[in-house]
């Protein structure tokens, strides 16, 4: 299955102060920006660089409110990283193949995911602690070299 890193999340309760610290130490700049009810955020989409079918990216993630997956995870561990995301070409697909080989998926189907993705999250338990997102990329997000 082919893969590549989408993004990298960090949760923190200050999402501007976290863009102004990411763009002064690395110079990284702002794509994107979405409030996502359904999943409790205010994200940020920082790039990196792009690659084969897509780009990656510095994802910043604060709660909405408490009662949030973001807010729970600062409340118990604080800020730091939340998430890995997987680029794949096709998120159903990589659900079936991934949850065939005993990993719960915490998504019964894809979701709304920043730009325009289509996203799908693994159970941290089932992959070493890390909790892991799979990401379809909006398909005119794909195939940049
Ligand atoms: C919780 N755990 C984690 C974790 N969050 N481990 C690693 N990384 C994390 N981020 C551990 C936690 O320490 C517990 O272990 C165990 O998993 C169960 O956690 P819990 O606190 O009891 O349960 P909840 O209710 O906090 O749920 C945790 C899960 C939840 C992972 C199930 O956060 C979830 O459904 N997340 C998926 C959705 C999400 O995160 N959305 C926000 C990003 P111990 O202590 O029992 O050993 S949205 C996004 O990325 C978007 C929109 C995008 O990319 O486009
Ligand atoms: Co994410």
């Amino acid at each position: 299955m082919f893969m590549r890193i989408d993004h990298v999340a960090i949760a923190c309760h200050d999402l501007e102060e976290k863009i102004a610290l990411f763009e002064r130490i690395f110079e990284l700049t702002v794509v994107a920006r979405e409030i996502n009810e359904e999943q409790g955020v205010k994200e940020a989409m920082l790039h990196v660089v792009d690659g084969d079918g897509g780009g990656s990216y510095i994802q910043l993630l604060e709660p909405l409110s408490p009662d949030t997956p973001v807010g729970k995870f600062l409340a118990k561990r604080g800020e730091g990283v939340h998430h890995v995301a997987f680029g794949v070409p096709d998120v159903t697909e990589a659900m079936g193949e991934i949850g065939g080989r005993g990993v719960r998926l915490l998504d019964e189907k894809p979701r709304h995911g920043s730009m325009g993705s289509s996203i799908a999250f693994l159970h941290p338990k089932d992959v070493g602690g890390m909790l892991t997102e799979l990401v379809q990329a909006r398909p005119t997000d794909q195939g940049h070299n």
